[in-house]
C-alpha cells in the first residue's frame, strides 16, 4: 500500500508506461491498493453480490479442524504458519487454534499494515509467536522464510492466485513447492467456475463500489507516475470471458483522450510520453480467473504437490485447497 510517499521504483515506473503504450493497454492489479483502493476493496467484501470473501470465511470456520487434522496428519506439527500478502490477518484466526504452529510469518509489501494488525492477533493468540515481514511474492527474490526444523504451511487465501494467468499461477504454485521442502504444504482458498450472472453481478455491484475501486487506479496512478488521467473520462468495463474463464475488468474511454505523463528522470528513456485512447478503447486492470475443481487440482499436481484434499461450501461457489508435498 503506497501513500504518503509514492514511491516507485524506476523499474516499475519503466513497467507501469511498457502497459500503457502495449497496443491493448494494461496496468498491474497490484496499483488498486492504495489506502483509498484498500478501503474500497473492504467495502467490496461486505457487499451481497461479492460472495467470495464471505464464502470462503465460512468454509473456513467450519472445516478449519479437518484443515488441521489432515495437515497433521500429512506433513505432522507445523513448525511454520507463512501467509504471503496477509493484508489485515482476518482469516488466520480460524486456523491458529486448531493448527498451533510454533509461530505464524505475515508478509505483506506493507508491513505497517500487518504490525498493526498482528497487534490485535497477538493479544487474542499470546502463545503464537509472530513476526511481520516485507515481501512481494510476485517478484522473483527469495522470500524471506526462516529455517525451521518441521513441517511449513503455506497459507495463502482470497483467491488472490486469480490475479495471475494459469502459467503464472503454476510457477507461483512451484515456488512455494520448493520452499516446502519437501515436508510442507499449501492451504489455498480459489474462486469457481459459476453461473455467469452470479460473476457477472459480483463484479458489476449495484452500488458502484467496484467501479470505484476500478476508477481509483487511476488517482493512484498519477501520484505514482505524474499522468494525468481524468477519472471523469472514464468508464468501468467488466465482464466474464468464458472461454478464458476469467473475469476481466477494463476502464473505457468515454470520449477520445490524450493522457500525458513526464519523461523519466534522466532524459535518456526511448518511451514515448502520452497514450492516445479513441472513445471505446479500453485500459485492461485486472484478470480474475476462475476454476473447476479438477482444474485447479490438477495445476496443484503439475506445481509438484502430491497429495490435495479440498472443502467447498454449499454451492460449490469458493473452493479451499491443501495440498502437501
Ligand atoms: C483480491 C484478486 C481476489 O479478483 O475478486 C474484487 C479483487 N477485483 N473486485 C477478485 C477484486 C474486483 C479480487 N481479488
Amino acid at each position: 500500500m503506497t501513500e504518503a510517499g509514492q514511491y516507485i521504483s524506476d523499474d516499475e515506473r519503466r513497467q507501469v508506461i511498457d502497459g500503457l503504450l502495449a497496443a491493448q493497454a494494461r496496468v498491474s492489479p497490484k496499483y488498486f491498493y492504495d489506502l483509498a483502493g484498500s478501503r474500497l476493496f473492504d467495502v467490496i467484501t461486505l457487499l451481497d453480490e461479492y460472495y467470495p470473501t464471505v464464502t470462503e470465511r465460512g468454509i473456513l470456520q467450519r472445516h478449519a479442524a479437518d484443515v488441521a487434522a489432515a495437515f497433521r496428519s500429512a506433513a505432522g506439527d507445523c513448525a511454520l504458519l507463512v501467509e504471503p500478502g496477509a493484508g489485515s490477518c482476518e482469516k488466520v484466526r480460524f486456523l491458529l487454534p486448531v493448527l498451533r504452529p510454533a509461530q505464524y510469518l505475515a508478509l505483506d509489501v506493507s508491513v505497517e499494515f500487518v504490525e498493526q494488525a498482528l497487534e490485535s492477533l497477538r493479544r487474542d493468540f499470546p502463545q503464537v509467536p509472530m513476526k511481520a515481514q516485507a515481501a512481494d511474492i510476485a517478484q522473483a527474490a527469495p522470500w524471506p522464510v526462516p529455517e525451521v526444523e518441521g513441517a511449513r504451511l503455506f497459507f495463502y487465501p482470497g483467491s488472490s492466485i486469480g490475479n495471475f494467468t494459469p502459467d503464472e499461477a503454476q510457477a507461483l504454485l512451484a515456488r512455494i513447492h520448493a520452499q516446502c521442502l519437501g515436508q510442507g504444504g499449501l492451504l489455498i482458498g480459489v474462486d469457481l467456475v459459476k453461473d455467469t450472472a452470479v460473476l457477472h453481478a459480483a463484479y458489476n455491484d449495484a452500488l458502484g463500489v467496484t467501479a470505484a475501486f476500478n476508477l481509483n487506479l487511476l488517482r493512484h496512478l498519477n501520484r505514482l507516475i505524474g499522468s494525468d488521467f481524468r477519472a471523469e473520462q472514464w468508464e468501468h468495463h467488466a465482464f466474464y470471458n468464458e472461454p478464458a474463464s476469467r473475469i476481466e475488468m477494463h476502464l473505457r474511454a468515454r470520449e477520445a483522450l490524450t493522457v500525458r505523463w513526464p519523461c523519466p528522470a534522466g532524459g535518456t528513456s526511448t518511451l514515448a510520453s502520452e497514450r492516445h485512447f479513441a472513445a471505446g478503447d479500453t485500459l485492461h486492470t485486472e484478470n480474475s480467473y476462475k476454476y473447476t475443481q479438477a482444474d485447479f487440482e490438477a495445476l496443484l499436481r503439475r506445481a509438484g504437490f502430491a497429495q490435495v484434499q479440498r472443502w467447498t461450501d454449499a454451492r460449490d461457489y469458493f473452493g479451499v485447497f491443501l495440498a502437501t508435498a
